[in-house]
């Protein structure tokens, strides 16, 4: 198996299936669902549509990666909402972009290429804060500290200390990533779309809980607990 594409999934029955049509199949690819007990047709969609399954009945975001990239038999995974907001119809060009700059990680940012509407005024201005405060506490130089959409060799996972379950674990990879000396990580941007289906983020509230991880992963790192093993 050469590409895992792995998508958490909660409740996106009405997504889910435009998600997994726009992902161009290969032979040697497989998608990894990790759902997190949807109580709509969420999972038999993704099943009818080729994707393996796999229930995460732990709550969150993070903890569905971090179970979905132990599942991943892929030498690359690939990452991407189920909610057709990533541009999914790009992954084997991000694939072919990651290895041939000879790159272990690629952060598609999606603030630059971004549909009009796809962010809200407050999400938007979120997401400005968020990428402030994290380029200043880690001295890095990030245009989109939130995004979903991660392409990377899972050897890669190995020098990273993975500790969110929840929405900060996408901001936790890129600060373990871009600041390892042992991954070649650099940030592109892709086009970003509209969400199709009923949002989960609660703007405020994951907003400030990212906000508090920074600085928790800045100053007391310990407090975190332990990063998973892969
Ligand atoms: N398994 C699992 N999946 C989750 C959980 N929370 C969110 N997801 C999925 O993770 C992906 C990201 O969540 P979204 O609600 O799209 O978060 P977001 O992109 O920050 O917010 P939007 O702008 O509203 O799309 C989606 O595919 C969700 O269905 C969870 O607790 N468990
Ligand atoms: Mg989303």
């Amino acid at each position: 198996m050469k590409i895992s594409v792995v998508i958490p999934t909660l409740n996106e029955e009405e997504s889910i299936g435009e998600t997994l049509d726009m992902i161009p199949r290969t032979d040697d690819m497989e998608i990894v669902i990790v759902d997190g007990l949807s109580k709509d047709r969420t999972r038999e969609i993704a099943a009818s549509k080729g994707a393996r399954v796999v229930e995460e009945k732990r709550k969150g975001y993070g903890r569905a990666y971090k179970t979905g990239f132990k599942e991943a038999k892929g030498d690359i995974i690939v990452t991407m909402d189920g909610d057709t907001t990533y541009p999914a119809e790009l992954t084997l060009d991000l694939v072919k972009q990651l290895e041939e700059e000879k790159l272990d990680f690629l952060s598609c940012d999606r603030i630059k290429k971004a549909d009009k509407g796809a962010f809200t005024g407050t999400h938007a201005l979120g997401n400005w804060v968020l990428k402030v405060t994290m380029n200043i506490l880690f001295g890095m130089g990030l245009n989109d500290s939130q995004t979903g959409m991660w392409v990377f060799k899972k050897s890669a996972l190995k020098h990273l200390t993975i500790t969110s379950d929840g929405m900060p674990m996408s901001e936790e990879i890129k600060i373990e990533v871009f600041r390892s000396k042992n991954v070649k990580a650099k940030e592109i941007s892709v086009p970003y779309r509209i969400r199709v289906g009923d949002k989960a983020l609660n703007t405020w509230k994951d907003g400030i809980k990212n906000e508090i991880f920074l600085f928790k992963k800045r100053f007391t790192p310990g407090s975190l607990g332990p990063g998973e093993e892969f």
